[in-house]
């Protein structure tokens, strides 16, 4: 067995044995959930039932909003509940998945116990405190190491669990072409052939709200190229989770190596940063460019931030641009020059 599935054996079997006698049992996924992390607390809670015969809890804070993580849940017939709406008193086990202990991006509050860590970004300190974690900074995906726990315990993979599991990690890594390691590789091959393709193409090619094409032309509209880099501004929006959809987006253009996204839901500035350059750490540019008016984290080409709350009107977040902006080029080591903005020509 190779060194990985000799990881992922052990731990399954520590999380399956860790459930025994613990009571009500909780998955905490970060805000604004993306299939990777959906993916994961499906693929977890599935786990628990079938070798812990226990009924988890998935929950979150923020939204669903992007409509193919919307359908994923629709396939998956899992009722996720919000955060907010539970009383943590309830729960024995509290497991953390995609996320970790502290970091800005989940909404679980800080001073109450998270006793399973299952994530691929860096190790925090914090998570060393938990029972039992499981980090591996080196995967692509967490639906990578949850599909391990699923073999390593011979947990039968059904064609839905499969699928999701198969998007997931497809969406994460784009196709194996971000930010993957082997063992995405190889459970991105083994899941494929489980997969069903009519389900595939229900979430690739949902239908989106006009609001969408919306959000494009704001996005395109807004965008600011200053030389190799290229930030936008959506301001107030509902689905948060368009604007690391707009950055990966926007990424393709030529001569630009970082996009910024920008935007606000529910009070809260949301950010994203996507770079095609090998020279830096998104998450630890993002972390130096948002200093302390928030947090951030990420992996090498692309990173997240949130700034809580971030109250005021429509100037106030075109301000925050402009400071986002100038940092960005200070920490890049790029001249503070003017943007130039994308559309040429409307063709009318
Ligand atoms: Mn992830």
């Amino acid at each position: 067995m190779p060194a990985e599935l000799e990881r992922s054996r052990k731990f399954s079997k520590e999380v399956i044995e860790y459930m025994l006698g613990k009571g009500k049992v909780l998955i905490v996924t970060h805000d604004n959930p993306d299939p990777d992390a959906l993916a994961a607390a499906f693929a977890l809670r599935h786990l628990i039932e079938v070798k812990a015969h226990k009924q988890a809890v998935i929950a979150y804070s923020g939204v669903v909003g992007r409509v193919e993580n919307r359908e994923l849940i629709k396939i998956f017939n899992i009722i996720t509940s919000r955060l907010e709406d539970l009383d943590l008193d309830e729960y024995g086990v509290v497991c953390m998945v995609d996320t970790q202990p502290g970091t800005g991006n989940n909404s679980f509050p800080r001073d109450r116990d998270v006793h399973i860590v299952v994530d691929h970004h860096s190790l925090r300190e914090q998570t060393k405190l938990c029972r039992i974690y499981d980090v591996r900074d080196e995967y692509g995906a967490a639906a990578t190491i949850l599909y391990e726990y699923l073999l390593c315990q011979e947990v039968y993979v059904a064609t839905k669990l499969a699928t999701i599991l198969y998007y997931a990690i497809k969406s994460e890594t784009q196709d194996l072409g971000r930010e993957w390691g082997p063992a995405d590789r190889t459970a991105y091959l083994n899941l494929l052939q489980l997969s069903n393709n009519r389900l595939l193409f229900r979430i690739t090619q949902a239908k989106v709200p006009a609001e969408y094409f919306t959000l494009f032309n704001r996005a395109i509209e807004n965008a600011r190229q200053y030389g190799s880099v290229l930030v936008f501004n959506l301001f107030d929006i509902n689905t948060p989770e368009t604007i690391a959809e707009m950055a990966d987006f926007l990424l393709r253009m030529e001569g630009v190596d970082f996009v910024l996204g920008i935007g606000r839901h529910d009070e809260s500035a949301v950010l994203s940063l996507r770079t095609t350059s090998h020279e830096v750490i998104a998450g630890d540019l993002l972390r130096t460019v948002i200093g302390d008016l928030g947090t951030a984290g990420g992996h090498a080409m692309t990173a997240g931030a949130q700034v809580k709350p971030m109250r005021g009107n429509g100037n106030l977040l075109y301000e925050f641009e402009q400071t986002m902006t100038k940092r960005l080029l200070k920490a890049l080591d790029l001249p503070n020059c003017k943007g130039k903005g994308l559309v040429i020509e409307s063709g009318r």
